[in-house]
This record gives structure tokens, sequence and C-alpha cells, in this order.
């Protein structure tokens, strides 16, 4: 009996760009549903973007156009990303959709029938200025372990402190830079404590699913104990806590039913764009039957499968909120979860400055073949929710010497005879040579690590059969049987056997490299492979197509070139020049409370660097803030002048910890003139100036921008 399986991948947010952390469990998504279709199993593969939420509404604001028009921008980029890296989902929908409400709504009316939701009044900081509560990730502060300045409501990047943003010290918005203020609204709560929860849970995370396959990794079912507990120990060990599931207006996101004012968190409509992609599917096609995928019951007896892909950073939210959801909802809850680990690139954290935090875009637009990279990344995958590491050099060496230098060689060694002498016809194959070659691997080794996940092992596995295949091809020497007098049988069987060989391996490599196959298909003249279920040599006299270039190899100084666009396309780069007035608060990156990686900053164009008013200005006074902990107030000379007497600024610049302010006065520095005034606490700060600093201001110091000497009060920089 065929499988029925609805394959999902992480939905990623609609605020960035996809890169190549993301791609690791795309690709890996990918690689599975195709190797399911090939078995003829049925398998629908959808995702979505994920478009609710506080970032999305700033973003939007920032760029002066609605949260949609930048929603339906990006999943336009996002959807194009994946095509070319031959993700191929049936369905890219979007959170932002009437399905997704539909179902949104459908599953909070009956978790709320169940006595699952529960509303209470919490307290929280709330941005008087913009008028709007403050997720933790858009309050700023001084750590309240360490002291570490600039550190975002959560947790302290310096000491690692964990903590509630009401415990950081001198909070400020990161959206207006106001001082926040505690404010009392109520909050609607998915009651996760609840005992059936609870023990639904254990039994859930524990459990195998209906084919026997474990529902968590090892790894992710240990995490799983962590979070639960144990219910042999005291009161059961229980530690979960009720879920915020609301959050106040103004939100991007849906409004919960009965609740004006209040929308559903994202998270909580996030997983459920699975199912809202999946129908939007089913609408469209029209053959196929939605509720054997997704109603508790029907789905039991169907025998459908849910699988989710993740990456380890939210298997939190699929392990426990998502399966807890489904369960009192009524829905069907997944059969598997298949983790990842993070993506390191040279054994190191992704990072801007070293040009590693590689888009897929850069990739693609560089130049280089995504299939190398899909090589590469199934190469590294096991199966298992370790991190993967892509070694630049590693990844250049390993395809052009298994791809090109075996794969691809058996091919390119043998077609041209079947064109020039046999008329692009080939004839018998060698049994013996075949039968070799079959018994030289267990038939069901590349299966079974396929279906696993152990994508590392199944090409190590086809690379041995390369290697063999190879071999028979340098044991038999076409090129020399081409030379010799009476050897032309012999030649066409050899040239013959050695592409069938090629065919077979083609057959397991097409899975992670789609497109090379269909090159193959086109050549070999034959339909689509699919998983064999007797083996065939290529008919004898079968005709095929000229032999046409497969595969480059790929060359360290493209690796380069890609690093250096990076590098070049990120801003700022660490040590970053940075602005250091304690007025610039604003949130660069944005984002999302449970992001972990760091965003790109968009590309802008000239006329928007030159609406920016640089001018070259005198410290002409600098002096302490009475009651400020980081700032320095500035008298800044740019030039001006009223009634015929200096006009000065006033800058209340956040240097504090670096410079005394008698050292300031006489200097020249860099100054922002046209930033619009705004009133504090101290005073009018009519413009910032300009600092260089690490990336996350972190003890490498404050240093403010000095022009070379020369330079003028009131000179443009530009
Ligand atoms: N957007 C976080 C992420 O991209 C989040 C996933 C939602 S999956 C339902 O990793
Ligand atoms: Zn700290």
């Amino acid at each position: 009996m065929p499988r029925k399986i609805l394959v999902t991948n992480a939905l990623p947010y609609a605020n960035g760009d996809i890169h190549l952390g993301h791609l690791v469990g795309y690709i890996q998504g990918d690689i599975w549903v195709r190797y399911q279709r090939m078995r003829g199993n049925t398998v629908h593969y959808v995702c979505a973007d994920d478009t609710h939420g506080t970032p999305v509404m700033l973003r939007a604001e920032k760029e002066g156009i609605t949260p949609e028009a930048l929603i339906g921008r990006v999943h336009g980029e996002h959807l194009r990303d994946f095509t070319d890296f031959g993700v191929a989902f049936d369905n890219y929908h979007s959170t932002h959709s009437a399905e997704n409400r539909a179902y949104a709504e459908d599953v909070y009316t009956k978790l709320q029938a169940a006595e699952l939701i529960d509303t209470r009044a919490i307290e929280q900081f709330y941005d008087p200025v913009k008028e709007m509560f403050l997720p933790d990730r858009f309050i700023k502060g001084e750590c309240p372990k360490c002291g570490a300045a600039d550190q975002y409501g959560d947790n302290c990047e310096v000491c690692g402190a964990a903590y509630a943003p009401t415990e950081l010290k001198n909070p400020h918005s990161a959206v207006s830079g106001a001082k926040p203020v505690l404010k009392t609204s109520e909050h609607y709560f998915f009651r996760l404590s609840d005992p059936r929860a609870v023990a639904f849970l254990r039994e859930w995370t524990r459990g195998t699913n209906a084919a026997g396959t474990r529902r968590l990794q090892a790894e992710a079912a240990n995490k799983m104990k962590e979070w639960l507990g144990d219910e042999s120990v005291g009161d059961g060990g229980n530690t979960l806590s009720d879920w915020d599931i609301s959050r106040d207006a103004p939100y991007f996101g849906f409004e919960i039913p009965g609740a004006p004012g209040k929308y559903f968190y994202v998270w909580l409509d996030a997983p459920i764009g699975y199912l809202a992609s999946f129908r939007n599917l089913a609408e469209r096609r029209g053959d196929i039957a939605v509720d054997e995928f997704t109603d508790a019951v029907r789905a039991e007896t169907a025998g459908t499968e849910m699988v989710h892909f993740i990456g380890k950073d939210i298997l939190y939210f699929h392990a426990l909120f998502w399966p807890a959801m489904l369960r009192f909802a009524g829905y069907r809850t997944p059969t598997q979860l298949c983790v990842n680990g993070f993506l390191t690139v040279d054994g190191a954290k992704m990072s801007k400055s070293r040009g590693t935090f590689i888009t897929a875009r850069s990739y693609v637009s560089q130049g280089l073949n995504p299939e190398w990279l899909r090589y590469y990344f199934a190469t590294k995958s096991n199966g298992t929710m370790e991190d993967v590491d892509l070694s630049l050099d590693d990844m250049v060496a390993k395809v052009n010497s298994d791809l090109v230098g075996k794969y691809v060689n058996i091919a390119s060694r043998c077609a041209g005879f079947i064109a020039k002498r046999f008329d692009g016809r080939l004839g018998a194959h060698d049994p013996q040579a075949t039968a070799d070659f079959e018994a030289a691997f267990a038939a069901g080794t590349i299966a079974h690590a396929y279906e696993e996940r152990d994508y590392g092992r199944a090409l190590r596995e086809i690379m041995r059969l390369a290697d063999l295949a190879n071999q028979y091809v340098n044991d038999h020497k076409p090129w020399e049987l081409a030379k010799q007098e009476g050897q032309e049988a012999r030649l066409h069987v050899v040239c013959s056997t050695a592409l069938t060989h090629f065919r077979d391996l083609t057959l397991y490599l097409k899975p992670v490299l789609p497109a090379l196959a269909e090159k193959v298909e086109a050549f070999l003249a034959i339909d689509p492979l699919v998983w064999p279920q007797t083996w065939q040599p290529l008919p004898t006299a079968h005709a095929i197509n000229p032999y046409a270039h497969l595969m480059t190899r790929v060359e360290r100084k493209q690796i380069d070139a890609l690093l250096d666009a990076n590098r070049e396309s990120l801003a700022p780069a660490a040590p970053a020049a940075k602005v250091a007035s304690s007025q610039q608060r604003h949130a660069e990156k944005q984002q999302h409370e449970a992001q972990s990686a760091e965003t790109a900053m968009p590309h802008i164009s000239i006329d928007d660097f030159t609406k920016v008013d640089l001018r070259i200005a005198r410290i002409v006074g600098a002096e302490h803030v009475e009651g400020a902990d980081k700032l320095i107030r500035l008298q800044l000379d740019i030039g001006e002048t009223e009634n015929g007497q200096t006009k000065l600024r006033q800058v209340f610049a956040g240097i504090k910890s670096a410079y005394d302010p008698a050292t300031l006065v006489g200097r020249l520095t860099v100054m922002v003139v046209n930033l619009a005034p705004r009133k504090m606490k101290f005073g009018v700060s009519e413009g910032m100036v300009l600092a260089a600093s690490d990336a996350d201001d972190k003890g490498a110091g404050i240093y403010i921008l000095t022009p070379d000497s020369g330079a003028a009060s009131g000179m443009r920089v530009k």
C-alpha cells in the first residue's frame, strides 16, 4: 500500500532573506519528499510564509508600505529562492490567508470549548510614545546580572543570563527610544498546565507512530523529558506553564473572535499555516480529501501521515504547543518531527563580517550551482539534530571528486563512442559486470538511509558504487578498445554496460540532484527514473542522445567571490560604524521574538543615502548629564550662524562609558544634522554623532569618528 504523507517545512518569516542556514532543513525535506515519490508514495509537500507579528508590522511601517505589500513582495522572493534550489513545494502559501484565519478560529474555538483557554491580566512593558506593548526583543537596556549595555529584554548576549524585561536596568524601547512603562492588559492563555495536556504530551513525545517510527529523534525526545518532567517523581515534575497566545493591538495578525483589540500571537497561527497551505492546495487541485489528512478520526482510518521538517530552535513549539493544540481541537497530530541542527560555516557561526552569512539569492546570482550545495548538505546530513558544518574547502573537494570526478566521468568517457561508432544506439550489456555491480551493495541500504534521512550514508554507498563503475571502465579501457581491430563488439558492450551503471547511479542520486538527473534522463532518452521494482539494463538498440555537458567543477575562487559579495552587501560589518546618540534606538534588525539569526540590512539606493545630511562638526562643549548613565551633552558647531553668531547644536550622545567630556572639546567629528529633533528628559537633541563599536556594542568600546586633517566644521560628508 503506498503511503499518503503530508510533508511540511518550517514557515520562514516574511521579514528577512532566505540564507544558507535556512536551506539545510528545506533541502533535507525536499530530498525526503523526492525519495518518497520515487518509491511510489503519495506526498503533498507544502510550506508558506510566516507573516504575522510585530517585526513585520514595524518593518512595513519603516518602509512606508502596508504589511500586505511587504509580505507580498517577500513571498515572491522566498518562493524564487526555494525554486532555484530545487525545493519544490506543491504549494507555497501564506499565513495571512483566508484558510489560515478559518483554521485558527476553529482551533481556538474548540480549545475554548474544551475549557483550555483562560484569560488573565498581565503586566508588561508599554511604549508610551509608540503606544504599543513591546515584545521582549524590542526592549533594550543594561543586563541586570553583568551590567552590559544595550541588551535585549529576554537575555544577555554578554553573560548569557535569561531574565524578564522588567529586570533590565534603564530599559528603553527599541522602537521609539522612549522609556517603557508598565501597563496591565488581559491576555489569553492556552492551558498547557492542564493535566490532560501534560498526560497527552508525555505519551505523544515518547511514542511511536503507526508505522512504528519514533515521532521524535532520540535527542529531541530527551529534550522533551527535560521540559515535561518525570511523572514518577513527587508532583509528577510537571514543568509546563500556560502559553500566552494573545497580543494587543496594534498587531499585524488575526483578531481573536469575541475579543476586540486582541490578536492571535504569531506562533499560534504559524503552524496552523501548514494546514492552511494544504487546504489551499486541495482546493486548487480538487482531488485531495483534506479531512483524511487533518481530522483525527479520518486520518487514523486512512492511515495518512503528517511529517514536519523543522530546525532545532523551534522544537519547543512543534513538540509541545502544536500537538496539544491539534489534539484538543480534534485534529490529527503529527506523525513525525524531523529536526535539523544549525548551520556553521568552516566550524563557526555564520558571520556577516566574514561573509559567511550567505543569502540564497547571492549564491544563485554569483552563478554557483545550487546542486553543489544540495549535494554537500546531503553528505553532511545524518538524520540527527547535530549541527551541519559547511566546510568550504571540503565542499569544493567533494563536489569535484565525487560528482565530477567519479559520477559524471563515467558517462563522459563512454557516451562519445556510442554516438560516433554505433549511431547513438546501445548494445548488449555485460551480465557479469552487472551482477558484480548489483551484488556489491545490499539493495535496501540506500533506501533505508534515505528513509531515515541519513543522506550522508546513502551517498557514501552510492559513491562506493561509482568507484566500482569507474573501475569497470578503467579495467576495460574503451579508448583502447576503440583503437584495436576486432574489438568493436566488446567496445559496444563495455560502453553500454557503463551507461547502465551510470543510469543506476543517477537513479539513486536523483532525490539529491533532481536537475542533474533530469538532464541525464534526457541524455539517455529514458522515462523519469523511479525506484525500480525489478532491475533492467538499458535495452539493446535503445537510442540515446548526444552527450551534453552535465556538471562543471566548482572552483575555490567562486566561493571566495561569494564570500566577498556577502561581505560587501551587508552593512554594518564589525566593527560597525554606528550611531551613538541616545536617540538612535531604532531596531536596526527587525528581529522576531524567537528569531536567533542576524538579518541583513536591505540594500538602499543612493537616493536613500543622500537623504542623510552628514556634516563635519566641531565639538565646542561636552559635559556629563545629571541623572543619565550613558549620555554626554555635546554642543556642536556645524558652521551655522544666526544673526552673525555661531549657532550651536545640542546632541545627547551615548558615549559616556568611553569618553571623558574634557577630552572631546575641540575635536572634529561627523554629525547627522537633519534628524528630526527629539525631546528628551534632559532637553532637545538636535541630531546625532557617528561612532564605531562592535556589532552588539559589546566590550570592544565606542569610537567616535574623526575626519582627516583639513576638514572643517560644516563640510558635507558624502
Ligand atoms: N517562522 C521561525 C523560523 O523560521 C518560524 C517558524 C514557523 S513554523 C510554523 O524558524
Ligand atoms: Zn549580562
